[in-house]
């Protein structure tokens, strides 16, 4: 697992929780139902005023009918008029109902979050690093345990393998341009042991050893473990985008490794399938690349 501290894109889902949502539904079904009923009162108010004033204007053409023709012309004006009413007063029920009750509900549901959602302003400074910060950061994790991290300066690099090279996956290509548009920091190694147990209070890992790399955490782990660090740090933490890892793990190279093509040199700078005796070993015992990363090949996988 390997970490980036830099400035998320979009909201924290925290902050765009849903609660009230089963409320809200409740409302607009309620209102959908109101709108029915409503057009078929209407519907039904509107024919009988229609069907009354036929038989009025019908009794009217007859002799001696005047009478019967306003009684019934009376009737239908007061349905129809009836009918408006209602539906005027279904309308401002339906109104009141969803402006009223309602926005008091979005209030409290934007407040409840808020408390557990880091503040959008804290992520944006001084975590999004510019070009000219700094080199290297080192956060503090408490206990004695530190996180060293480097800077990854913006550029462009080719993404994925070509057809021709030897174990190429149809999911690494086809080889496309990537511009990594704002520099970021990358944590030197994988996240080890003693640094996910000093954020997370635990250690899933089945290999143990504080100086191994933490493994057999899920992605929603690894989602928390970033979370609970900001908590910690108040430096804005993700996971790196596949992009991201793989313009660092490339460093500026454009072969199989980041230190050439010849596997023959693998041993020196990971631990493999060949070497690792079916084990993860201690962090950063190997080569690290052009930029300082540490285990990008081998060990445990990102
Ligand atoms: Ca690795």
């Amino acid at each position: 697992m390997t970490t980036a501290p830099v400035v998320p894109t979009g909201p924290s889902p925290d902050a765009t929780g849903a609660p009230g949502t089963a409320k809200t539904a409740g409302l607009a079904v309620a209102s959908l139902v109101a709108g029915i009923l409503g057009l078929c009162t209407a519907g039904l108010g509107g024919i009988a005023g229609v069907i009354l004033g036929i038989f009025a204007l019908r009794k009217i053409g007859r002799s001696g009918g005047a009478l019967r023709g306003r009684g019934l012309a009376i009737a239908g004006l007061i349905v129809s008029v009836c009918t408006v009413l209602v539906w005027m007063l279904a309308a401002v029920v339906v109104g009141v109902l969803l402006l009223g009750p309602e926005s008091k509900l979005m209030e409290k549901d934007v407040a409840r979050p808020k408390a557990a959602a880091p503040p959008a302003d804290a992520r944006l400074s001084p975590a999004a690093p510019t070009a000219a910060a700094p080199a290297e950061l080192t956060l503090d994790l408490g206990g004695g345990v530190t996180m060293k991290m480097v800077l990854i300066r913006p550029g462009k690099f080719v993404m994925g393998s070509p057809d021709s090279e030897e174990g190429h996956q149809r999911n690494e290509g086809p080889q496309h341009e990537v511009t990594i548009s704002k520099p970021f920091y990358m944590g030197v190694t994988e996240v080890t042991q003693a640094q996910y147990e000093a954020v997370m209070g635990t250690n899933p890992s089945h290999f143990r050893g504080p100086t191994n790399p933490v493994e057999t955490v899920s992605w929603i782990d690894a989602t928390e473990f970033c979370r609970k660090l900001f908590e910690k740090t108040r430096q804005a933490v993700r996971l790196p985008t596949e992009a991201e890892w793989e313009y660092a793990c490339r460093a500026g190279t454009r072969t199989a490794y980041s230190f050439g093509d010849d596997p023959v040199a693998l041993g020196e700078h990971a631990w493999w399938a060949g070497n690792s005796d079916k084990t993860t070993h201690s962090v950063g015992q190997k080569k690290p690349n052009a930029w300082g990363l540490y285990d990008m090949h081998g060990n445990v996988r990102e």
